[in-house]
């Protein structure tokens, strides 16, 4: 009998849990408060209902076949040997290329490592996919993978789409997170570059969606590409933006600090305690109090950028049907990277 009482409280526990999106997880239930065999029993045949599971009415596709933005990104790899990046970390900026440990430097994570990325649009969902250094090795993509979205394209984000160890090659909302900065306080007092006095701002404070919270159970969701498993995607409902056509979009890969609270992490940490991955900086080398994370520069959706919009990626590269590097960039910063039967070229020159 005692036992069943423990089975009914529990049970009503875990769905008054879910019923109110608390997000408690199972380890923390006050089980000893449950020991008491005198209390009374609710022997209702709905009070030992297992909580369901999620019922999923969207949930995305294949992804449209043209993209609405591609970004290449600085592969790491060539220099890791050495212990620095080969460029593409201007914490001023707030351009990070840091695929590393703090300090030392000397362990290179190839999974955090971005080498370019695509967006999508379709009429439902914006979609994102992230691809990272192909070394060769089976490596298990262990990090945080995400975008972030400036709507009003003034440099301070909006919105953070992030998925946490993706591990299926199925769509599953498992791990992944939205938030949005409801104070408007990302960016700090001068967007798109690093503030002169630290904030103690909020960052992204609001999570939208998450693990059994959000309105809208399909809102956001990640895997692995089926076709890559050195590819993230993401996908997220379009309606998220109210019907604004033109944003910027970043890419983002971390551990853990890439934390939203303390976006952007150049208002939230001097030149000085951040450190760089770029060893000729020498007054800020090596990489300290911000590590393993990478970012890129953004990218223009849905408008014609004029070149002055904070963050904006140098030069917006052409359709990817086109395998001939951008006009107007030094041969020397064309990269070039596959993706699928694609072949997508960019400007790195800094
Ligand atoms: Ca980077
Ligand atoms: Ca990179
Ligand atoms: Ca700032
Ligand atoms: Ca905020």
């Amino acid at each position: 009998m005692a036992r069943k009482s423990i089975i009914i409280f529990v049970s009503l526990l875990v769905v008054l849990m879910f019923a109110c999106g608390t997000g408690v997880s199972p380890d923390t239930l006050p089980l000893e408060a449950s020991g008491d065999s005198d209390s009374p029993t609710t022997e209702s045949p709905t009070a030992i209902v297992e909580p369901t599971p999620v019922q999923h009415v969207m949930i995305p596709g294949e992804l449209p076949t043209i993209q609405s933005g591609a970004v290449g990104d600085q592969d790491s790899s060539i220099t890791a040997d050495q212990k620095r990046a080969p460029s593409g970390d201007r914490f001023t900026f707030g351009r990070f290329e840091r695929p590393f440990n703090a300090n030392t430097m000397d362990m290179y994570y190839p999974a955090l490592d971005i080498q370019g990325a695509l967006f999508y649009e379709d009429s439902t969902w914006i979609y994102a996919t992230l691809n990272f250094k192909n070394d060769s090795s089976s490596y298990v993509l262990n990090g945080k993978y995400g975008f972030e979205i400036d709507l009003n394209v003034d440099g301070g984000g909006e919105w953070l789409v992030l998925v946490s160890q993706p591990s299926s090659t199925e769509w599953s909302t498992n791990g992944v997170e939205v938030w949005f900065d409801t104070n408007d306080d990302v960016g700090g007092s001068t967007f798109g570059y690093s503030d002169k006095v630290l904030t103690d701002g909020n960052g992204y404070e609001t999570l939208i969606f998450g693990t059994n919270q959000g309105d809208d159970p399909d809102l956001a969701w990640g895997r692995i590409s089926p076709s890559d498993p050195y590819i993230v995607q993401l996908a997220v409902k379009k309606s998220m933006l109210e019907g604004d056509p033109a944003y910027l979009v970043g890419m983002w890969a971390g551990t853990n600090d890439l934390e939203p609270s303390l976006f952007d992490f150049n208002d939230h940490y001097t030149h000085e305690q951040a450190g760089t991955s770029l060893i000729e900086l020498e007054n800020f080398y090596p990489i300290k109090e911000i590590s393993e994370l990478d970012n890129t520069c953004r990218m223009a959706i849905g408008f014609q950028p004029t070149g002055n919009e904070p963050g904006l990626c140098p030069l917006p590269p052409k359709p990817a049907q086109e395998d001939d590097p951008p006009a107007s960039c030094p041969p020397q910063y064309v990269v070039c990277f596959p993706f699928g039967n694609q072949v997508v070229c960019y400007c790195i020159a800094p």
